[in-house]
């Protein structure tokens, strides 16, 4: 299996970890979902989602049409989004391996949340940011882009689809959301085929795919960072120091 993040720079399968906390998103090629899981096992915890079939592990194809929020078992585009990001207690680690391509479409959408929280705060925008919120039925108000620690760490809560809806509390502040979906227009494309696919940090990265015909799959695992681990911290969110804007889009 190799690893790299977008902007080419490669990793060990132990580097991974600090990879993903360097980078928010990790791309994998020739991979197994034994080896995945096995090096997944070290450092994380199952996190158990409404559609798993194992704790942590739900396959991705289209197979529940009809059933609500079930959006991702379908052929259709996903917009960009992170994942549970109406719930309380989010994923933190989302892996996904591509096992079975489209026949056409289907390529998976990423993009660095790091690279929205440095535009927003570069352009004074952050200070509305407790005004910009993800509406949910039968689910509280929670803030879209969260700063803490005097804004060196950001959390990301996002989706604008069946599920949820950003929405702003005061007229101010429109122009965050507007910046902040202004980036979500222009991800990064991938097509991933089969043994390829992403280690993601949910509160950072937000993902999506276009439309597909035929019978792609995917294999995803969510998870949690286990709390004895060097990499903890990735369960509260992301942090802007070392963060390099002009890294982002090079190769
Ligand atoms: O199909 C994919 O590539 C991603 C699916 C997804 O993000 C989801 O179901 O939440
Ligand atoms: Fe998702």
């Amino acid at each position: 299996m190799r690893l790299k993040a977008p902007n080419g720079q490669e990793f060990r399968i132990d580097q991974a970890q600090d990879g993903l906390a360097q980078h928010g998103i990790i791309l994998f090629s020739g991979a197994t979902l034994n080896e995945l899981k096995s090096a997944l096992n070290d450092w994380t915890v199952p996190y158990r989602h409404p559609h798993d079939v194992s704790p942590g592990v739900t396959v991705i194809r289209p197979n529940l049409i009809g059933e609500t929020n079930a959006q991702g078992f379908t052929y259709e585009a996903l917009p960009l989004h992170t994942d549970r990001a109406q719930v309380d207690s989010q994923p933190t680690i989302i892996c996904c391996l591509y096992t079975q391509e489209a026949a056409v479409g289907g390529e998976s959408l990423l993009l660095d949340g790091a690279e929205i929280a440095h535009s927003l705060l570069c352009r004074n925008l952050l200070a509305m940011a407790d005004n910009v919120v993800l509406l949910s039925k039968g689910n509280r108000w929670r803030t879209v882009i969260k700063p803490y620690d005097s804004y060196a760490g950001f959390r990301i809560r996002y989706r604008n689809d069946s599920i949820a809806r950003p929405h702003v509390t005061t007229c101010d502040a429109r122009p965050l959301l507007d910046a902040f979906e202004a980036k979500v227009a222009s991800p990064l494309v991938y097509a991933l085929h089969a043994g390829e696919g992403y280690l993601i940090h949910n509160h950072r990265v937000l993902h999506g795919r276009y439309a597909f015909t035929g019978d792609r799959a995917a294999i995803r695992l969510l998870a949690k960072v286990a709390r004895s681990s060097r990499s903890r911290s990735l369960n509260h969110g992301f942090s802007l120091r070392g963060y390099s804007s002009t890294m982002k889009r090079e190769g």
